[in-house]
């Protein structure tokens, strides 16, 4: 369908315009919003996740191409919660405590939600408990950002804080920012690691069977 194409070159380009008035037009000509989502904002997502790995986008790119489907994506949402379109898996994203570097986390944060993650955002500087609670409130996937060399301890902290509520076993736990290593998450025993928002898309979807 065109309007579709249109959607996924808006968002390709970064034309936030272009992808909120193509997202109205598929509406506005009945097209179903889960099918906007799955054949315009999604794979467009996946496209510009291609081009940074490829070395063809850079950071700038993806924000602005992440805020273009953004946009569309807010003017979906309360359709999609209408329709019943179920999220692969609640993800309780948040930058660890003592950080407040939150670029990264929010390129991860829109990357896994345009690849049909619902996404619970817990911030800057949360602490274990935060995440706790969150796990305790549904979330399937702890997923932890770090940009100090000072504040990946936290990382640990917050892995010892799940088993000690006793929920290790019913959550998976992800982690990344630029300091943070693979060999860091085998040292203290997360699920995975991923160096990119585009390939932290991949691994939530591995780490629930959805890949
Ligand atoms: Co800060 N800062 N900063 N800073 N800052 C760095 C990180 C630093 C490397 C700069 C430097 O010295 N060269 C350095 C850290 C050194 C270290 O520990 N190794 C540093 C420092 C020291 C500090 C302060 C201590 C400075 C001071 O006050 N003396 C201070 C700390 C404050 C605190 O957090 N408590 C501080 C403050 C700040 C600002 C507030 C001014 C600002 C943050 C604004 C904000 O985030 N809202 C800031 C910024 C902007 C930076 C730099 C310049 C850029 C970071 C960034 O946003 N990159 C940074 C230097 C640099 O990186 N060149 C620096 C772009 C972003 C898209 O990349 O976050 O790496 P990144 O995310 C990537 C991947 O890492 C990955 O995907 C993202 C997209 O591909 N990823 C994940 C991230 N999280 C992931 C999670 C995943 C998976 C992938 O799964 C869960």
């Amino acid at each position: 369908m065109a309007v579709l194409d249109s959607i996924k070159e808006a968002v390709i380009s970064g034309n936030k315009p272009g992808a909120v008035a193509g997202v109205q037009q598929a509406l506005n000509e009945g097209i179903e919003p889960g099918k906007i989502l799955n054949e315009g904002l999604i794979p467009a997502m996946a496209e510009v996740g291609l081009r940074f790995e490829n070395g063809e986008y850079f950071v700038p790119e993806m924000l602005i191409a992440a805020r273009a489907m953004q946009a569309g994506l807010d003017l979906l949402k309360p359709l999609l919660a209408q329709g019943g379109v179920e999220p692969i898996a609640t993800v309780a994203i948040g930058t660890v405590k003592g950080d407040l570097h939150d670029i990264g986390k929010n390129l991860v944060a829109i990357m896994l939600e345009g690849a049909g993650f619902a996404i619970k955002d817990l911030g800057v500087n949360a602490p274990p408990e935060k995440f706790v609670q969150a796990v305790n409130e549904g979330a399937q996937i702890v997923a932890m950002s770090a940009l100090l060399t000072t504040t990946m301890p936290s990382m640990k902290t917050t892995l010892e804080a799940l088993k000690a509520a006793g929920l290790r076993d019913r959550v998976k736990v992800m982690i990344g920012g630029a300091p943070v290593t693979q060999a860091y998450a085998d040292e203290i025993g997360a699920d995975g690691y991923s160096p990119d928002a585009s390939s932290a898309t991949r691994l939530a979807k591995s780490l629930v069977g959805a890949a």
